[in-house]
């Protein structure tokens, strides 16, 4: 049943004279600013969106610690080790926040992973590109971290009470992610010249991919118009990937780091730096599977899933056995 629901769900927005009393009221009370609870009536629509969006803002943190695990056994230092271990257990408490808010509103952890693995669901475009380098943790942590907050903090603030609350500690704990990789991109920039070769090295490969985070341009977004309307997006993907341009550029300055873009320019007319869009045809190629580490990425979310049966089963025994003897009791 919810394998139809994460196909899109248009890209206008629901006409008011086109909505019954009911939605009415309902779009009434996210205008005065109040917050939908798991219990409360909602359109089915509104469901159907927040299930995509939680589901794979959840899949992403999930899937996103993969490319960060991949280091933690080549930390150059203990300290470094701990740092990282720790913001890849922070991105799996992240996930199973997000998991909970979905099942608030009617869909299972089970089906959601089914969705995940059999391709159903999407993760961020961001975590199929591979991490080669030690710099690379310096970059996600400042690049793609630093894409997260922008995208996650407004998020505080969005329509749906369970996933507001769960976006609020996981936006404290992403600026410490975010602070973390830019002191590596720090050392490594002020380090020897193959450290400092590595640090824009690093930052040249994930730059168009962070800015490809924050969604297609506002002209090609399905979701946006009505996401917007019903504060489960609280601002457009283009306003979210100009923000962030405008306050990572001075960033790479001060790392004395050049952003691969030619016509990266302040624009003094506007007050914002103009920027080269990123390549809409790979991005586009990557949520079709074809990343560099898309396959991957998928067999060892699998092969974690397959492996981890036992737990689950041994847990749902446990549970079981605990229900009866209490039935018993009573
Ligand atoms: N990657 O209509 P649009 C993290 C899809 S985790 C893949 O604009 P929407 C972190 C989109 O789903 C970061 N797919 O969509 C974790 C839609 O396809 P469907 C994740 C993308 O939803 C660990 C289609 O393209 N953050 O930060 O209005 C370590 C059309 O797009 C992407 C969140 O999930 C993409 N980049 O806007 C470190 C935040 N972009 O569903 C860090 C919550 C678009 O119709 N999510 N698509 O098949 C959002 O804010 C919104 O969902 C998005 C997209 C801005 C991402």
């Amino acid at each position: 049943m919810y394998a139809q629901m994460v196909k899109s769900t248009g890209k206008g927005v629901q006409a008011l004279e086109e909505m019954s009393r009911e939605e009415r009221a309902f779009q009434e009370r996210i205008d005065r600013g109040e917050k939908i609870e798991p219990k409360e009536w909602m359109p089915d629509a509104y469901r159907k969106n927040l299930i995509r969006q939680i589901g794979q803002h959840a899949h992403s943190e999930i899937v996103g610690q993969l490319p960060e695990g991949n280091w933690i056994t080549r930390a150059p230092t203990l300290e470094r080790k701990a740092n990282l271990l720790a913001k890849v257990q922070d991105e799996a408490g992240h996930g199973l926040y997000l998991y909970c808010a979905a099942e608030t509103l009617g869909v299972s952890r089970d089906e959601l992973f089914e969705m995940l693995h059999s391709g159903k669901m999407k993760y961020s475009s961001i975590f199929n590109y591979p991490t080669l380098t030690w710099a690379d943790m310096g970059a996600v942590g400042w690049l793609v971290d630093g894409a997260a907050i922008m995208n996650q903090v407004p998020l505080q603030r969005t329509s749906y009470g369970p996933y507001a609350r769960a976006m609020v500690r996981i936006c404290k704990e992403e600026s410490f992610h975010q602070r973390q990789g830019f002191q590596i991109m720090m050392v490594m920039a002020n380090g020897s010249k193959d450290q400092k070769r590595m640090a824009q090295d690093a930052l040249n490969r994930f730059w168009g991919p962070a800015l490809m985070m924050f969604g297609p341009s506002d002209k090609d977004s399905v979701h946006s118009a009505q996401s917007m309307a019903w504060k489960i997006k609280m601002n457009s993907n283009d306003e979210l990937r100009q923000k962030f341009v405008d306050e990572t550029v001075p960033q790479a300055e001060y790392l004395d780091l050049k952003v691969p873009d030619e016509n990266l320019k302040w624009n003094e007319e506007t007050g914002h730096y103009d920027f080269s869009q990123p390549d809409w045809d790979e991005f586009y190629d990557v949520l079709k599977g074809n990343g560099p580490c898309n396959h991957e990425r998928l067999e060892a979310r699998k092969k974690a899933w397959d492996e981890g049966a036992w737990v689950r089963e041994a847990m749902m025994a446990h549970a079981e056995k605990k229900a009866a003897k209490k039935q018993a009791a009573e």
